[in-house]
C-alpha cells in the first residue's frame, strides 16, 4: 500500500457555461465568487443545463486538488474522500478520477443527489454556486470505517478543502488531530472569502492544527476583515499574522502560502521554537492572455502541484514552483483538468 496523500473535501459536478453579466445579476452573484446556492439560486442549474455550451467537468475544489497531485505522482499516490449520491454524477466523478488514477472512498448517500457547482465563465473571471447536495451529509464515522482509517493512518500528508467546513469539521478534526498526533504534514486552503467570514469559528478552531495554509488574496483580505486585523494590512502582513498563530505541532513551523493571480506568491513561515518569521516572494510565470481557456480551478492546480512536490520531499521554493507549474497548465483546459498525454514537470 502507498498512497501518502490523503484528501477530503466535496465531490461536486461542475456546469460550466459562459454567462453574460446579466445571467449573473439575475442571480445576485459577483464576477469572481463562490458561494453556497440558496432557495433563489436553485433554478440555475436547470437553466444552466439548458444553455448553449454547457459542459458538465469534474469539479469540487479538494477533489480537483486530488486529481491534480494524483497527475504528477506516482501511481497510488493519492486517496481522496468525499460524499456523492448514486446517480449519473458521481458514475462521471469516477469516470474522470479513474482517468487520472486518482482513488476515491466515497461515502455514498441513499436519500441526496450528487452535488453540483453552476461555473460562470465571464472572461477570466468565474462565479460559481454550489447546492452541496449529497456532500453535506459526509460524516466523520466515514473515516473511522476500519479500512478508511487504515489509509488515514498510512498517509503522510493530508490535504483538507477550506470549503468542507461547511460539512463536516469534526471529520476535519479527526484528520488533524491525527496529523499533529503524529509528526504528519497538513494542509489547507481557505478555498473562499466567504469561508474566513461565515465559518470563521470553525476555521479558527482547526487552522492551529494546519501546517500549511493556502489561500488567494480575495480570502487573505476576508481573512484579515473578519479577524480584526487593521485595514492597510498588507498581504505580507496577514501571512505573516497567521503564520504565527498557536500551533498545535510545534514540531513542525506553519507556512502560510498566498498568491495573488499574476501578482507573485507570498510565503511566511514561522518557526516558533527559533522564534523565526520568514516571508518570501515568488514571481509567476504569465501566460499570453491568449492561452487562457478558462480560470476555473486554477487555485485548486496550484495546490495540486504544491502538495505533489511536499509529497516528493521538495521544499517551500520548488513546492511553490510546481504549483504555478500546474496552475498555468490548468488554465490552459476547459474546467478543473489537465493535459493528456500528460506532461511533466521538469
Ligand atoms: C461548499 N462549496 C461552496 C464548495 C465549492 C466547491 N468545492 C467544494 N465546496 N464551490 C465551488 N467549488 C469548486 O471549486 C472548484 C474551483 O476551484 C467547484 O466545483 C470548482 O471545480
Amino acid at each position: 500500500m502507498s498512497f501518502p496523500l490523503i484528501c477530503l473535501g466535496n465531490p461536486l459536478l461542475d456546469l460550466q457555461v459562459d454567462a453574460t453579466k446579466s445571467f449573473l445579476e439575475k442571480y445576485d452573484l459577483k464576477d469572481d465568487d463562490a458561494i453556497l446556492a440558496s432557495e433563489k439560486h436553485m433554478p440555475i442549474y436547470k437553466e444552466v443545463l439548458n444553455m448553449d455550451g454547457v459542459k458538465l467537468v469534474a469539479g469540487g475544489a479538494a477533489q480537483n486538488t486530488a486529481r491534480g497531485a494524483q497527475y504528477l505522482l506516482p501511481a497510488d499516490s493519492v486517496v481522496y474522500f468525499g460524499s456523492v449520491g448514486k446517480d449519473e454524477y458521481s458514475a462521471k466523478l469516477n469516470e474522470a478520477n479513474a482517468k487520472y488514477g486518482l482513488r476515491t472512498e466515497y461515502q455514498f448517500q441513499e436519500n441526496h443527489a450528487t452535488g453540483k457547482c453552476a461555473v460562470l465563465i465571464n472572461g477570466h473571471n468565474r462565479s460559481m454556486a454550489t447546492d452541496l447536495a449529497a456532500a453535506n451529509h459526509f460524516t466523520p464515522e466515514h473515516l473511522q470505517i476500519p479500512a478508511n482509517w487504515k489509509l488515514v493512518e498510512n498517509g503522510t500528508h493530508y490535504y483538507i478543502g477550506g470549503y468542507h467546513l461547511t460539512v463536516s469539521p469534526p471529520a476535519i478534526k479527526l484528520l488533524a488531530e491525527h496529523a499533529s498526533a503524529n509528526n504528519k504534514t497538513i494542509a489547507m486552503n481557505l478555498s473562499a472569502p466567504f469561508i474566513p467570514e461565515f465559518f470563521k469559528g470553525a476555521l479558527d478552531e482547526i487552522v492551529p492544527y494546519i501546517d500549511y495554509i493556502i489561500a488567494n488574496e480575495s480570502e487573505a483580505a476576508a481573512y484579515a476583515s473578519s479577524h480584526g486585523l487593521p485595514e492597510s494590512s498588507t498581504v505580507a502582513e496577514i501571512a505573516q499574522h497567521i503564520a504565527k498563530l498557536e500551533k498545535v505541532n510545534a514540531k513542525r513551523p506553519r507556512t502560510v502560502v498566498f498568491t495573488q493571480g499574476l501578482d507573485p506568491t507570498i510565503t511566511a513561515t514561522y518557526d516558533a521554537t527559533a522564534d523565526k518569521l520568514d516571508v518570501k516572494e515568488y514571481q509567476v510565470y504569465p501566460l499570453e492572455s491568449s492561452k487562457i481557456v478558462d480560470t476555473n480551478g486554477a487555485g485548486d492546480a496550484f495546490a495540486a502541484g504544491f502538495m505533489a512536490a511536499l509529497v516528493e520531499g521538495k521544499n517551500l521554493a520548488q513546492a511553490v514552483d510546481v504549483g504555478q507549474w500546474m496552475a498555468a497548465l490548468s488554465i490552459q483546459e476547459v474546467g478543473p483538468t489537465f493535459p493528456f498525454p500528460k506532461k511533466s514537470y521538469a
